[in-house]
């Protein structure tokens, strides 16, 4: 039982592709009275409930005598298809009339639409994926860059359970033995030597570290890369941010002051995707808007990966150090980087002397490619961590205590405690290490993983 809803007990039909005008549609019915519904308005060369499973048939969809499109049915019989039940997809023109006219009939006859991510519930439920891979279709679904989207696939072929496995057949293989010493505990032997016990749990807690310590990563690679344009008033932000869009998107004058509200555009490096928010420059000022526009800066910092400080070198080198200076004192973990910007005003600017600067002008593109450069890198080493896996919230979570649960045995160890009590500690890490795959799971969880899913999926 999952909520209200009984898993399997009735037949659920969406759209699966994306809703409007297309080429194509498909809609996806999975339940026990799948094949006899479709069977009510497929006319094909076979009737459903006697086709094979794997198979697709060319025929029509036919609505009280009345052609509506001419269709494919594919045929998957429970338990080989994707939620684990029987399972038509219905091939049709793409369009919103005839898609309607489909789910409408079907919904007429008792099936019921899903709910969003109810298609991949159901295949968790029976078993098909785990809790991991049922995140990582959510995950490859809204992937916004090349390597997140690699990586969710990495996690949907099973990668990150198959070492979830490992590390915790790694535990119950110290819990085995631990529990042999009890059976023999007038004798006072120790099946596991402390030493090597103090190893292995050393390598398994420094292994879920680092795996939960690339969540931060993960959801540079889910979300993107979020870049503050900020700076004082004039300094040329919005130029430059429209110099990286390549595109005229925000509104540039001499008037200091000009961006008030913020802006954020997406551009796409080498596969990663970066956000860019230009903001309103920093000043002191009595005007309500401009004051409301600087307030709202300092909380798109905060959700930042990287700030951008630009600096009007014209006005000399060290104009934005106190501003550059006072963002890294309140933001102590977002790094910063300083653009010298409008270098074409001073000829023969000496770049060299630049060590840690980005050198450009956002009015002639000279500097440009050096600062896509720097973002580029910047991306990559933020999520180089990353390898199977893109950890989210509530799997690094589950890591971190099942890594303290692991310390406190580790802390018995080292105190002398004898081989039950160390057994509890090793117990609960196992258990924690279990419901990121969702061994155990309550109507909660699956509600908050699958409330990321859209209809059809
Ligand atoms: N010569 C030169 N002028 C520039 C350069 N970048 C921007 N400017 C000029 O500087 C002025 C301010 O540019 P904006 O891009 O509006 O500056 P901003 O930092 O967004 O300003 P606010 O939104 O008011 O904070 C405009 O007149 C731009 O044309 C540059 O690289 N070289
Ligand atoms: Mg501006």
């Amino acid at each position: 039982m999952v909520g209200n809803t009984k898993v399997g007990s009735d037949t659920i039909c969406a759209l699966a592709t994306p809703p409007g005008v297309g080429g194509l549609a498909v809609v996806r019915v999975s339940g026990p009275k799948a094949f006899e519904m479709c069977d009510l308005f497929f006319q094909g060369g076979v009737r459903i409930p006697h086709a094979e499973g794997h198979t697709i048939h060319y025929g029509w969809w036919i609505i009280e005598n009345q052609r509506v499109d001419s269709a494919t049915a594919s045929i998957f019989r429970a338990p080989h298809s994707y939620t684990g039940e029987d399972v038509v997809e219905i091939g049709c023109h793409g369009g919103v009339f005839v898609v309607e006219q489909i789910t409408t009939s079907l919904l007429s006859s008792g099936v019921r639409l899903a709910q969003p991510g109810e298609f991949t519930r159901r295949a968790f439920i029976n078993g098909k994926l785990d809790l991991t891979q049922a995140e990582a279709v959510a995950d490859l679904i809204h992937a916004e860059s090349r390597v997140g989207a690699q990586t969710a696939a990495r996690q949907l072929s099973g990668g990150f359970t198959a070492r979830l496995a490992n590390l915790r057949q790694g535990l119950l293989d110290v819990i085995g033995l631990l529990e042999l010493e009890l059976d023999f505990s007038e004798e006072d032997v120790e099946f596991v030597d402390r030493t090597t016990l103090l190893r292995t749990l050393s390598e398994i807690i420094s292994d879920i570290d680092a795996t939960a310590a690339t969540a931060h990563s993960a959801e540079v690679l889910r979300a993107g890369f979020h870049v503050a344009v900020v700076g004082y008033p004039n300094v040329g932000k919005s130029s430059l941010f429209n110099a990286l869009l390549q595109r005229d998107r925000a509104i540039v004058s001499d008037v200091p002051g000009t961006t008030r509200d913020y802006l954020s555009e997406v551009i796409f490096l080498d596969g990663y995707s970066i956000h860019l928010v230009d903001t309103a420059g920093l000043r002191s000022t009595e005007d309500q808007v401009e004051l409301q526009g600087i307030a709202l800066t300092t909380s798109l910092i905060e959700q930042s990966d990287l700030i951008m400080v630009v600096n009007d070198a014209s006005l000399g080198r060290d104009h934005s150090v106190s501003l550059l200076m006072d963002l890294k004192g309140r933001f102590t973990d977002i790094p910063t980087v300083t653009i010298q910007n409008k270098i074409d005003l001073i000829p023969g600017y000496d770049a060299n002397l630049d060590t840690d600067d980005i050198v450009c002008s956002a009015q002639t593109g000279k500097g440009l490619d050096g600062l896509r450069g720097y973002l580029l890198e910047a991306v990559r080493v933020s999520t180089s961590g990353v390898s199977d896996v893109l950890i989210n919230a509530r799997q690094a979570h589950l890591l971190r205590s099942a890594a303290e649960s692991l310390r406190s045995a580790r802390s018995g160890v080292e105190g002398g405690l004898t081989g039950d009590l160390l057994a509890v500690d090793i117990r609960s890490a196992i258990r924690l290490l279990g419901d990121i795959a969702g061994e155990s799971w309550n109507p909660d969880v699956l509600e908050s993983v699958f409330s990321r899913f859209c209809i059809g999926k």
